[in-house]
């Protein structure tokens, strides 16, 4: 049921309360009556409360219904460098990884790829071989490989990699030469 739906069964049972109440005290009923009002007013209260509620930017999607941060993907390649200046322009950064959020953003990666494979630039860059920290200098935790396919499979032993949701390890996180042109994943809070 979307909140159009929602909307309009309040205003039905808003317009029936309205008609009840009408009756019982001798007022004229009718949907050009007091229960027609009655039942417009409560409609607008639930416009304004739902239009107040926070709620993800144009063509970002929220990571959960619980969480603040939206994420969109794009499918156009560019360098990590390239990728991470088009998230801020959008006013937003690559999306930072989380473990209560990472099996979300795998799987909207897995299903917003396009046409083609697509590797997701993420917020994750490698201050050594397989030591990963996210953009605001929080490390990320590698143990038990949480982020990674398999633990111990953090990269290709290249340092200074940036990271990528890999098509080819189910969207878990790798390492890539920061160069390569590959998708990428912004994020963006929600908005009031
Ligand atoms: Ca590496
Ligand atoms: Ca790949």
């Amino acid at each position: 049921m979307n909140l159009l739906q929602i909307g309009f069964l309040f205003m039905t049972l808003s317009a029936l309360v309205g008609v009840v109440f009408s009756q019982q005290n001798g007022l004229p009923g009718g949907i050009g009556g007091f229960s027609g009002i009655f039942g417009l007013v409560i409609l607008l209260v639930f416009i304004a409360v739902i239009s107040r509620r926070p709620r993800c930017p144009t063509n970002y999607t929220a990571i959960s219904p619980q969480s603040s941060t939206c994420i969109r993907a794009f499918t156009t390649g560019k360098s990590f460098a390239d990728a991470r200046t088009a998230c801020q322009t959008e006013g937003g950064d690559l999306v930072g990884l989380d473990l209560l959020t990472f099996d979300m953003v795998r799987a909207f990666a897995d299903a917003n790829k396009g046409a083609g494979p697509c590797d997701f630039w993420v917020g994750a860059t490698e201050a050594a071989s397989g030591v990963w920290t996210g953009l605001n200098s929080n490390p990320i935790s590698t143990l038990g490989g949480l982020f990674f396919q398999t633990a111990g499979d953090f990269d290709d032993n290249l340092a200074n990699e940036c990271g990528i949701l890999d098509d080819g390890r189910g969207y878990y996180l790798y390492g890539e030469l920061c160069t390569s042109l590959k998708c990428y994943l912004c994020q963006r809070n929600k908005i009031k």
